[in-house]
């Protein structure tokens, strides 16, 4: 039975990805280079360094190190805008009762989110206290699909990455689970790369899932 359950948090739990479209655009805009949601749609799960590499392309050479840092803090200087904006009225019952559900069936519980805002996201919508332990864009030199960031939530929970599932909605989140050994679950994006050992609809659908894993586990 999989001990720990660990949750990608933008595009699993809260929708921040819109957030990060409009401040990556606001940035594009500014440079004149073209941006869209389709393309923001292949930086999910990847670190905030390396989504700029992704926009700027063959103009990354026009910028030195320190510009490019630069670059990367003005998005995220529009992007603490919106999330200023956040509230637990962002994060639905449904998902608090998922979390509470999972608890209660034993569950320890983390975040492995590549953004270096979760904390402070987790702490708006307050998260934070269902959670045994974080691991985020933080504590982590390698963004996913590099497992690093899983890893450090298993070691943080105690727990082999063999007995943690991970539920993402990145198609470079379900490799990075992969990687790391973990049982993945896809939802969203992620579902279409049919890389994952399970897939869900939406979030609802955990429960039935976990269930349904649970009772495969005691009759294999
Ligand atoms: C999230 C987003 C990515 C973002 C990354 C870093 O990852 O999906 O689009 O680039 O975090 O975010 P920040 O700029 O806040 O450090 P995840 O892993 O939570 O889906
Ligand atoms: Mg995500």
């Amino acid at each position: 039975m999989k001990k720990g359950m660990i949750f990608d948090l933008d595009g699993v739990l809260v929708f921040t990805d819109h957030f990060h479209y409009l401040a990556w655009k606001k940035l594009a805009d500014r440079l004149n280079i073209e941006f869209n949601e389709s393309m923001n749609n292949q930086l999910r799960g990847i670190s905030r360094q390396d989504s700029l590499e992704l926009i700027l392309k063959e103009r990354s050479t026009d910028y030195s190190e320190a510009e490019k840092r630069k670059l990367a803090e003005e998005k995220n200087g529009y992007y603490r805008e919106f999330l200023q904006q956040m509230s637990p009225l962002d994060v639905s019952d449904e998902v608090r009762n998922i979390l509470r559900w999972l608890k209660g069936r034993g569950y320890q519980l983390a975040v492995g989110s590549s953004s270096k805002n979760a904390p402070f996201i987790l702490q708006r919508t307050q998260l934070s206290g269902y959670f045994d332990a974080v691991a985020d864009g933080n504590h982590i030199t390698r963004s996913k699909p590099d497992p690093e960031v899983f890893l450090k939530a298993a070691e943080y929970l105690g727990l082999s990455p063999f007995d943690c599932a991970v539920v993402e909605d990145a198609r470079a989140g379900i490799q990075a689970a992969k990687a790391g050994g973990m049982t993945a679950i896809a939802m969203g994006d992620a579902v279409g790369a049919n890389e994952a050992d399970y897939t869900l609809d939406s979030l609802s659908d955990l429960p039935a899932l976990i269930t349904k894993m649970e009772h495969s586990f005691k009759t294999s």
